[in-house]
């Protein structure tokens, strides 16, 4: 290995190096083969919009083409990029929503979905204004189904936006002209306007991202957590282990990976199944291990304790283990690398939507209208690639954490009201929340989301920054990639609250949880905005008054990109460590890192030193907490400062 690190944790590193001794190629080698990256790209000063093209300008040199075939400025071409990248990463959140919502429709009494949740279900009812009293719940849930994917393509109005959006965002949105209307129409609108010959202004372009992204966050990425649980039921808070140590050379392993818990509820209930298991015996294992990896561990560990193989850039490790018989994949993050990499033991990759097959990996289509037979059928096939392993090339590492995860908006609430006075204080609400932000004993909140990205060393940043954050009293939420970081370092266990400063670790000591709480997949950073959402309402603010922060330390994807996009746009500020490409364009930097303050109310920080950043996250939450006080002040409610300056 060379200066840099490409992993924090042992697991990674062993099998770094036995990847290597098996001979087989991973991220980081093709990452060296790569060198350096496209210098037009990485600014985002290339541009394939039309044909006259490929144009790439050099406004930062002065020398050279300073202006695309067409006259398109750096401003023009690195907005309408950054734009694209927040409509695909808002098409990926949201057609999965739509997935889970079709999936919805098909749901009924004796079928192979059923509804989960039903106050869930008639919470999404209200919401909507849709008649709840009296009916059949799968009336009602297939009322709820329509309304969902209605709001996708209705064209009129605006998105039916949730009630936890204080009245005082909304209408900072409505004065810019951003609330979002259907969902598919704000990313089919920036398809149109960055093709040639629309937009050519830099501050409109990043608007109408902005719009698409919170069509993104409070509409499709909605459709993604709500109505999932309403399926598979509301998280709760569970025990589980993370890292390939959790791989078990005597079970059948199966791994699953991408984002739909449509797929993945089906195969970890199937793997129960009794005749599967007698299989699984004859074969010679002692049983079934599913694993999850990505945001389809997430889903399934938050709903049934499913531990966590590893995050994104573990998915080839988990392969060179050489212990298991198959990959389940349904769509996002799954490395096309997996299919020849998978044929180098004797793993199966099995790819299962239409939406993203790939070469040499067997197909078997996912029929949700079979759900369970198809969950079987697939989950046999793993079962009887058990007997063609190659038991000299078997490697699992030990390295695996124990985590306390489950952690959705109500879960957190019921904690909370452990430490209720129930005799004065209503339970069931956000005011302990409240109390604690503002006595002050928790300084703030921090959301650590996101993927990793081999520019860093594996989930080094993240880990960096939680540990900071947390230690100066800063309780922090994470999903995705990250929180699967989390997990693995140990953040989420009872241990970690020795990590805790004073305030926090004695909130955690109260209410019993971790101090870095799992809310989810990416789509479920919708939990997290629940969350200031109504922590603002309850204080009669807006949430750009909160001393809240957001982050992804080692973001790649374009979902991510559409992610902090309606994260600042919803009034907070929003780090990130890996540069996006807009470095290009003076106008689009300004905009994103300061002009965009003054639109909503918050703005982006590009930083990628950890410690840096830790330390900005903090000042800014200090700054923030001023401000708090002024406001709180002025409505004249009783705060005490518990500590007023941070030691
Ligand atoms: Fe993908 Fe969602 Fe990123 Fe992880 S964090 S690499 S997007 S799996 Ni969402
Ligand atoms: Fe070049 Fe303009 Fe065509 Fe882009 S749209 S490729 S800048 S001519």
């Amino acid at each position: 290995m060379n200066k840099k690190k490409y992993a924090v944790d042992e697991a990674s590193q062993e099998l770094i190096k036995k990847a290597k001794d098996d001979r087989i190629e991973t991220v980081w080698d093709r990452k060296k083969i790569m060198k350096t990256p496209c210098g037009f790209g990485e600014k985002g000063l290339c541009c394939r919009i039309c044909s006259m093209g490929p144009c790439r300008i050099s406004p930062v040199t002065g020398k050279g083409a300073q202006k695309g075939l067409c006259g398109a400025t750096a401003d023009v071409i690195v907005s309408r990029n950054y734009a694209r990248m927040v409509a695909a990463g808002t098409a990926a959140h949201s057609d999965h929503g739509r997935s889970i919502a079709h999936v919805l429709h098909m749901a009924s009494k004796d079928g192979n979905y059923t509804v989960k949740d039903e106050e869930k279900l008639i919470e999404i009812a209200d919401r909507w204004g849709l008649e709840t009293e009296d009916k059949n719940i799968y009336d009602l849930t297939h009322e709820v189904a329509e309304y969902a994917l209605n709001e996708y393509g209705k064209p009129f109005g605006n998105l039916t936006l949730p009630t936890f959006v204080p009245d005082k965002r909304k209408k900072i949105w409505e004065n810019l002209g951003i609330t979002p209307r259907a969902i598919d129409r704000e990313v089919v609108t920036v398809m149109h306007s960055t093709h040639i010959g629309c937009t050519a202004d830099a501050e409109s372009m990043i608007k109408m991202a902005m719009r698409t992204s919170l069509a993104d966050g409070y509409g499709g990425s909605i459709m993604g957590t709500d109505i999932s649980d309403v399926l598979f039921g509301t998280p709760t808070v569970r025990e589980t282990e993370a890292n390939l140590g959790v791989l078990d050379e005597k079970y059948v392993n199966i791994i699953v990976h991408g984002h739909e818990p449509s797929l993945s509820e089906m195969i970890v209930l199937a793997a129960d199944d009794p005749e599967l298991l007698k299989l699984a015996k004859e074969v010679g294992a002692e049983g079934i291990n599913i694993a999850g990896m990505c945001c389809t561990a997430n889903e399934v560990m938050m709903r049934h304790g499913v531990k966590i193989a590893g995050n994104f850039l573990q998915q080839e490790l988990a392969v060179a283990t050489g212990a298991v018989e198959a990959v389940i994949v349904d769509v996002q993050c799954i490395f096309p690398a997996l299919s020849d990499l998978t044929k180098a033991y004797h793993t199966k990759l099995i790819t299962t939507s239409p939406k993203a097959k790939i070469s040499g990996a067997i197909h078997r289509e996912f029929d949700e209208r079979t759900a369970y037979e198809s969950a079987k059928s697939i989950i046999k096939e793993a079962i009887l690639n058990f007997e063609s392993r190659d038991k000299e090339k078997i490697f699992i590492p030990k390295a695996k954490a124990h985590a306390i995860v489950g952690f959705s908006y109500k879960t957190i609430l019921n904690r909370l009201d452990k430490v209720v006075n129930s005799n004065i204080d209503p339970v069931g609400t956000i005011k302990p929340l409240a109390d604690c932000i503002t006595s002050g004993v928790l300084r703030g909140a921090a959301g650590v989301v996101g993927c990793n990205n081999p520019k860093q060393t594996h989930d080094q940043s993240i880990i960096e920054i939680i540990k900071s954050l947390i230690k100066k009293d800063v309780i922090v939420v994470a999903t995705g990639c990250a929180a699967q970081a989390a997990a693995k370092a140990g953040l989420m266990s009872k241990d970690a609250r020795k990590l805790a400063g004073k305030g926090l670790a004695t909130v955690c000591d109260l209410v019993d949880i971790p101090p870095v709480l799992h809310m989810g997949s990416c789509v479920d950073n919708t939990r997290i905005l629940n969350l200031v959402g109504e922590l603002a309402k309850f204080l009669n603010l807006d949430i750009s008054d909160l001393p809240v922060v957001g982050v992804a330390p080692e973001w790649m994807s374009e979902k991510a990109v559409a992610i902090g996009t309606y994260v600042v746009s919803s009034g907070i500020d929003t780090w990130l460590g890996i540069m996006p490409p807009v470095i290009g364009s003076r106008e689009v930097m300004d905009i994103l890192t300061n002009k965009i303050e003054d639109m909503v109310g918050a703005r982006f920080y590009f930083e990628e030193d950890p410690v840096k950043a830790a330390n900005q996250m903090i000042e800014r939450i200090e700054e923030k907490r001023k401000i708090l006080y002024k406001k709180l002040k002025n409505q004249n409610l009783a705060v005490e400062e518990a500590t007023v300056a941070q030691n």
